[in-house]
């Protein structure tokens, strides 16, 4: 029997699931698993490395376009062409506009990696001058934002912790579809409730697949009523005399005591704004009972310890900055923080040793963009500014973005928001000068560049392997390539080598070291992280995976709460701060659309398309999706097969519109329409859909995309502070397509 050749799926779903290749004379026989029992197993997306290998449309050479940018024409070009083509751009748009145009766009598809890793053309960009760089992710903008006002910094309690709860209570958070690998928080999850058998609520406006196995009560809300759910509960808890007051006292300012600028207690009980924030008010924007709230904030008051967590879902919104922050509010007005069994409200967390990463060099320009932002960088970069846009590093953008670089990333063209709007500013040449695009296969951020560059797959590439950021164990795996890559593709080191030879650059980028030889380096400086790696990388990469456990018990904010004196936060007081100045200060001085507000306390704000807002009639959420690592695998038959693309719909809202199972539908909004077939489903409450995000955007001549890609529908409006993704705040209409 062959001998399996260890590889890895290193796609951004928060793990990295070691994988076992059976080749045979070069061509790869079957994929399987690790089969240690406590190790990340892969999924069915993992599983179908085969059919990803070996798909008829892998690139296999260099493209140039031929038609107008979108057309999709292009012709098969030499590297020396490409590098030709590639040197010419960049070095005119530095000439022309400086290193301030070049941009390179987020992506995440090989994070996993640590040499195959955007490290490498950020490195050529910092040798020729420099580059525009981002701050934030489109996972969890508005969360990692605002968490640190409220604790000084983003902790949580680990999803193996809820073996000490009582009670867990999940806000829009799906475990068991978006951490699916048995090596994070899903597996870990299953495990501890085995052993506490604590109580789950989870609070979704969806029946979400973790709510189906393990939830012991479902509280369906409307997406971005969040923050009004946790004000209510908090409104209970008032009530009935359920805080933890000495918790209160020893940890925390603002909760009440404040009588100038009230406290977060005042707004609760709606002291200054004459709204007091009680379930009858929270239930006519949640669309959930009053005695359902009342019902919850009793439970959550009177069960310790009680783990409160939330996913990314409820941050991905409009005002997603204090939906993270009302529902960390309730985690310390009920004292659960700082203990086991307790957590911050946030996210589950997860551990992971910082890994050495192949050297990006010193960037000599400063500016700092959100991530989301590119667009606006492109269609009027001057205009951006540090109170206005969260420009970092400068006052304002020293130049438009004219150069773009897109390697493992589908979101230029797909998984940013409002596309039809985003491909007119990438269409026009006079903006954008260069799009280039790095990626296996001809996803549809490729179709708009003007050059496409091919890239090899995992398997086909020597590669250290790390853990993902979901993961709650180390996992690292040195790895050579174990199939040839089809026609002329290239690994990215090898890519951007030949851009950087061409650039006179090669000894700068490479330090005289071959791919190999970084690989080596690497495994070097990883061996300062992990202690029992050998020092033959041959023996490392005969044994495959190496799994280790963190350090020590992992409690947030565990010293704070043994000694607040001696260990304070990180916050200007050194306590929690229900109240922040921080955002006070800032709430005075940046510049905001009339329909945004940042506030000092968690507090709920009526979203632009939100459960009580006017205009379409259904709100629209895009769940991250079992069939797909957001674009990843979107185009493997298999995986359509087993996970079709469907539009979630209540049979309520499907009967109004004469739906049947099935239908394709049109949903539309101002911003866009997109084709899909409709699920009829319970497991979504009325008034909101579902279309699972991910899926490839392929608009037709009159810009009706075919793909189901939710973000035809999405707006491109940064959250308040963060500046952020809201992309599950949308509103938006379906009706039955005559197609
Ligand atoms: N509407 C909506 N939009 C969203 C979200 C949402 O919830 N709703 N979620 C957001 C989130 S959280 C994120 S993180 C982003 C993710 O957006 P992206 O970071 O763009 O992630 P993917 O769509 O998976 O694209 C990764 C790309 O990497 C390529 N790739 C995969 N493996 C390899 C490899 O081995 N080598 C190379 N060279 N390329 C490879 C794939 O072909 C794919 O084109 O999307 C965001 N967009
Ligand atoms: N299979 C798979 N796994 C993945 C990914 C993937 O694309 N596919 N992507 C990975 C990445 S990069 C990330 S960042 C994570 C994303 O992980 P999350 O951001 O947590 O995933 P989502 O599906 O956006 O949201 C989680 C749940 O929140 C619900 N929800 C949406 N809006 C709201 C709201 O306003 N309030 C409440 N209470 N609930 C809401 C959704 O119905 C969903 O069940 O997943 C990772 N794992
Ligand atoms: S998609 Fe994630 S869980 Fe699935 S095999 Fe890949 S790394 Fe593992
Ligand atoms: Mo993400």
């Amino acid at each position: 029997m062959t001998k399996p050749i260890w590889s890895a799926c290193c796609v951004n779903c928060g793990a990295l699931c070691p994988l076992r290749l059976f080749v045979e004379n070069g061509r790869l026989l079957r994929v399987e698993s690790h089969d240690a029992p406590d190790s990340a197993k892969a999924c069915l997306r993992g599983r179908a490395a085969k059919e990803l290998i070996y798909s008829k449309d892998r690139l296999t050479t260099p493209l140039r376009r031929v038609g107008a940018r979108g057309s999709g024409r292009f012709e098969s070009i030499s590297w020396e062409q490409a590098y030709d083509q590639l040197a010419e751009s960049l070095t005119e748009v530095v000439a022309k506009y400086g290193s301030g145009a070049v941009y390179r766009q987020y992506g995440s598809g090989t994070n996993n990696c640590l040499l195959t890793y955007r490290g490498c053309i950020t490195r050529l960009f910092n040798l020729t001058g420099g580059h525009l760089s981002h701050y934030n992710s489109y996972s969890s903008a508005q969360i990692s934002v605002a968490g640190p006002y409220l604790y000084g910094r983003r902790d949580s309690n680990p999803a193996k912790d809820v073996e000490n709860a009582k009670l867990l209570v999940m806000f829009g958070d799906n475990p068991l579809e978006t951490q699916a690998s048995g090596g994070g928080a899903g597996k870990d999850l299953l495990d501890a409730l085995k052993i506490s058998k604590a109580k789950v609520i989870c609070l979704d406006p969806r029946y979400s697949d973790s709510a189906a196995v393990m939830a012991d009560q479902w509280i369906p809300m409307r997406p971005g009523s969040d923050a009004a759910m946790a004000l209510a509960v908090a409104y209970v808890l008032i009530a009935e005399d359920l805080v933890d007051k000495q918790f209160l006292n020893a940890y925390v300012v603002g909760y009440e005591g404040m009588p100038n600028r009230g406290s977060y207690k005042d707004y609760v009980l709606g002291l200054k704004d004459s709204v007091p924030k009680t379930p009858q008010w929270a239930s006519a924007i949640t669309m959930c009972p009053a005695e359902t709230i009342e019902k919850l904030a009793i439970e959550i008051g009177t069960t310790k310890p009680c783990f409160i967590t939330q996913g990314r879902g409820p941050q991905r919104t409009a005002f997603g900055e204090a939906t993270a922050l009302s529902i960390m509010a309730l985690a310390v007005i009920t004292g659960n923080v700082g203990i086991s069994g307790g957590n911050t409200g946030d996210v589950f967390g997860a551990w992971g040793p910082k890994w050495p990463r192949f050297p990006e060099g010193e960037n000599p320009i400063k500016d700092v963009i959100p991530s989301f932002s590119w667009v606006k960088a492109i269609k009027d970069g001057p205009s951006m500014t540090r109170l206005q846009d969260g420009v970092r590093g400068a006052e304002s953008l020293s130049a438009p973005i004219k150069f773009l670089w897109n390697c493992s990333s589908n979101i230029t063209l797909n998984q940013h928001s409002e596309l039809a709007s985003t491909k007119r500013v990438l269409q026009d040449p006079n903006l954008c000068r260069a799009i280039v695009n790095v990626d296996a296969r001809l996803t549809p951020s490729a179709k708009i560049a003007d050059i496409v560059l091919p890239s090899v797959l995992a398997p086909e590439q020597d590669e250290i392997f790390v853990q993902g950021w979901g993961m709650t164990k180390g996992l690292f795996l040195v790895a050579k390539a174990a199939l040839k890559p089809p026609g002329e593709a290239l690994s990215q080191y090898e890519i951007v080598r030949g851009l950087a030879r061409r650039l006179g650059l090669e000894k700068e980028f490479t330090l005289d070291r071959s791919h190999w030889n970084w690989i080596e380096h690497l495994y070097r400086a990883s061996r300062m992280v992990v202690a029992d790696l050998p020092e033959d990388i041959q023996e490392a990469i005969d044994h495959g995976p190496y799994s280790f456990s963190p350090p020590a018990r992992l409690i947030a904010f565990e010293q704070f709460r043994k000694d607040p004196v001696a260990s304070p936060l990180s916050t200007p007081t050194g306590k929690i701060e229900l109240y922040s100045e921080r955002l006070e200060r800032i709430a005075a001085q940046w510049t905001l659309p009339p329909e945004q507000v940042i506030a000092p306390i968690p507090q709920y704000h009526p979203s632009w398309e939100g459960p009580t807002s006017d205009g379409y009639p259904l709100q629209l959420i895009g769940h991250h999706y079992k069939g797909r690592v957001h674009s990843s695998f979107a185009d493997l038959k298999s995986l359509a097969t087993v996970a079709p693309q469907r539009l979630w719909l209540n049979p309520i809202d499907a009967e109004k519109r004469g739906l049947a199972h099935g239908d394709l539908a049109k949903v539309y909004n101002d911003r866009g329409q997109t084709l899909a077939k409709v699920k009829i489903t319970q497991r979504i409450m009325p008034g909101v859909a579902s279309l699972p995000q991910g899926a490839w955007f392929d608009p037709d001549s009159d810009d009706i995309d075919q793909g189901g890609c939710i973000n035809a529908l999405t707006r491109d409006f940064p959250s308040p502070l963060a500046k952020g993704n809201p992309q599950h705040t949308n509103r938006v209409e379906v009706i039955k397509s005559d197609r």
